[in-house]
């Protein structure tokens, strides 16, 4: 295995790496390695879409070559990129239908274990919707807010309603290309239709089509997950916790929560906190019972409860190697299949919940939203049981405090008060210069780069040249466990303007934005700032950007390409998947700024990430007339030891 230095940024991930080295344990680093890749999948140069072939096209020589239906690269090329899009959009807006089939419980009084906690995000919502409020009661408002979103899903025709919330230009540039989003379930339906053999083979048609279909993720499916949660579980506030494997204890029954939808996890935090469930944790000799999280889950129960994140998604196999885990409870994404190959060796259950999701070596123990709670308590039992089989323990002594719980609603107060919330000081901040422009840092960990190195190196210099960023995702565990969630960070390392902002507000200069779903909040957050004035008509006059350093899910891709085709300038790191093809990665990184006034980037080394985001945040200043003479802060040998996790 390569050196275990190189392998990660973060110290807790090297110490566990060497104890998985020491006792012959495998996990993603060693299987990255084991894996040699392949030329034609990386390019996207290799079709399987009907048995004719297997067709592969060599990157380097294109023109040589046809599938045998007569597909050309940039059909192949474009076909895979969609399908993509297609299978990221399907994944965050099933679990945005859950949300609203709970609602909708709820209203109906079907199930008694969840409530209505921000009535205040309902009402708003369904005055966004349309939907008379009245006297009526609560759960009629709910149930039409519920069945409203539910229905967004199969809509046949017209225009996505959530989607009616975009800037006006970059709707009737929509309308104008015909890809203004019907129902969800219509656009990933007919993507994969366009995709198949023998359909759509102009490759500009199957990008704009996945636009189509990226655009009903962001402005539907996953929004619908994000407000409808709000309402549900509440509307984060800023609150505290802390990150890294440090947060497992060696005394306590810990419980992990790994996956995507908080509607579980909610319930288990609940479970947990019960005096029964304490008494019986006591009775097998542990002190009490911890709970932790990884993945989008984590950032779920962190900004809504405060509890702490164990890890990010390559530290999900690391977490089980502490022997500190009694139960991992797992519901749908970003599990590996390898957690349960390592929770066979020890003392670990892996407990399934979900129909969709069951692996080998799990227990399943399926949850249901009429019998939530009663479901959680099975599970949280089924861990103290584990408690007393536990073998050696060793957890790594790495957690650092986190401040998280932003969103668009807490951004607008914070600037403006209660009584005259407003995005105004943070557009004033940007037009005068104390702050450069806004980022969105968001996305996975890939074992193909340094794990956690790249989000840290371009957070800490995006903050240093006076970048407001927000993150989301694994990004956001990662920039935690680095200890750049917290307010005194602004003062230490941001230039004067954005650490004055910093300070005037009570923030830190890096904003946890929540989950991946969340990633509508920071559409949300885009449109109130050009609804605020002065920065143009539309996301592409913003000097703002987003990236995703590390990315590896087709989830990455869904998200990308609703930014781009909502008007955002997008740059990602690792490598792209449309390589092979010179004319539709032109397409999508030169000829959509023809389109969306922006474009996808693709930049895997860090420090030129840096510089390509501040090029386009400063090309935005200029258009818009607000350019303020700056230096680039470079990056010196002194800084480059700063970075360390
Ligand atoms: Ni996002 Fe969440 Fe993490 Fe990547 Fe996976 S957890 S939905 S896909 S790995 S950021």
């Amino acid at each position: 295995m390569a050196e275990i230095e190189e392998l990660s940024a973060c110290e807790a991930t090297r110490k566990m790496l060497q104890k998985a080295v020491d006792e012959g344990m495998e996990t993603a680093f060693q299987r990255k390695e084991q894996q040699k890749g392949c030329a034609f999948g990386e390019a996207g140069t290799c079709c399987r879409y009907c048995n004719m072939g297997p067709c592969r096209i060599n990157p380097k020589k294109p023109e040589e070559a046809k599938g045998v239906c007569g597909a050309d690269v940039d059909t192949i090329v474009a076909r895979n990129f969609a399908r993509m899009v297609a299978a990221g959009t399907a994944a965050h807006s099933d679990h945005g239908r859950a949300v609203a089939q709970t609602l909708i419980m709820v209203a109906k009084g079907e199930t008694t274990d969840y409530e209505i906690k921000d009535r205040v995000k309902l009402l708003e919502v369904a005055a966004d919707l349309g939907i008379e409020i009245g006297d009526r009661d609560i759960n009629d408002i709910a149930l039409e807010v519920g069945e409203r979103c539910l229905a967004m899903f199969g809509q046949q025709e017209g225009e996505l309603e959530f989607a009616q919330r975009a800037p006006e230009p970059i709707k009737e540039i929509w309308r104008q290309l015909g890809i203004f989003p019907r129902g969800i379930d219509r656009e990933v339906v007919e993507l994969l239709h366009r995709t198949t053999i023998g359909v759509d083979q102009d490759y500009k048609n199957i990008i704009l089509g996945a636009s189509r279909c990226a655009l009903a993720d962001g402005w539907g499916g996953s929004m619908i997950a994000t407000e409808l949660q709000d309402i549900l579980f509440g509307t984060p506030e800023p609150l505290e916790s802390s990150a890294n494997l440090g947060v497992l204890k060696e005394d306590e029954v810990n419980i992990i929560v790994h996956g995507h939808e908080p509607l579980l996890s909610e319930m288990i935090v609940l479970a947990a906190s019960l005096p029964e469930m304490q008494e019986k944790a006591k009775a097998v000799g542990a002190k009490g019972i911890n709970l932790a999280g990884i993945c989008c889950t984590a950032n779920e129960v962190l900004m809504r409860h405060g509890v702490p994140i164990a890890g990010n998604f390559l530290q999900q196999e690391l977490a089980l190697l502490t022997g500190a885990v009694e139960a991992m409870v797992v519901d749908v994404q970003c599990v590996f299949q390898g957690l349960g190959t390592i929770a066979s060796c020890i003392h670990t259950d892996i407990i399934t919940t979900s129909p969709k999701a069951k692996m080998p070596f799990a227990r399943h123990i399926e949850f249901h939203e009429d019998k939530a709670l009663e479901v959680a308590k099975e599970i949280v039992s089924t861990a103290i049981e584990n408690f007393p089989k536990r073998g050696k323990v060793y957890i790594p002594d790495n957690k650092e405090p986190l401040i998280a719980g932003f969103n668009h609603e807490y951004v607008n107060y914070m600037l403006g008060g209660r009584y005259r919330a407003s995005y105004r000081p943070l557009n004033d901040a940007i037009i005068d210069g104390r702050i450069r422009g806004v980022v969105g840092v968001v996305g996975c960990n890939n074992p193909k780069v340094k794990h956690d190195d790249v989000h840290v190196r371009v957070v800490k210099q995006l903050i240093m040249n006076g970048c407001l960023v927000v993150v989301t995702g694994c990004a956001a565990q990662t920039v935690a466990k680095a200890g750049l969630l917290l307010p005194e960070v602004a003062r230490e390392i941001c230039p004067r303007g954005l650490w004055e902002v910093c300070e005037a507000v009570g923030i830190p200069p890096v904003l946890h934005f929540g989950s991946c779903v969340d990633n509508s909040r920071i559409l949300i957050a885009l449109t109130a700032m050009v609804k605020e004035g002065g920065l143009g008509e539309a996301f592409y006059d913003l000097p703002a950007c987003g990236c995703a350093p590390e990315w590896m899910s087709e989830k990455a891709i869904a998200i990308g390409h609703y930014f781009v085709s909502s008007g955002a300038a997008v740059v990602f790191g690792v490598g792209f998947p449309t390589l092979g093809s010179k004319n539709v990665t032109n397409f999508l990184f030169e000829e959509l700024n023809d389109i969306f006034k922006n474009s996808w980037h693709l930049e895997p080394d860090p420090d030129k990430m840096v510089d390509k985001i501040l090029s386009l945040i400063d090309m935005k200043r200029e258009a818009l007339g607000i350019t303020a003479k700056r230096e680039r802060i470079l990056y010196d040998m002194a800084m480059r030891r700063e970075l360390e996790i």
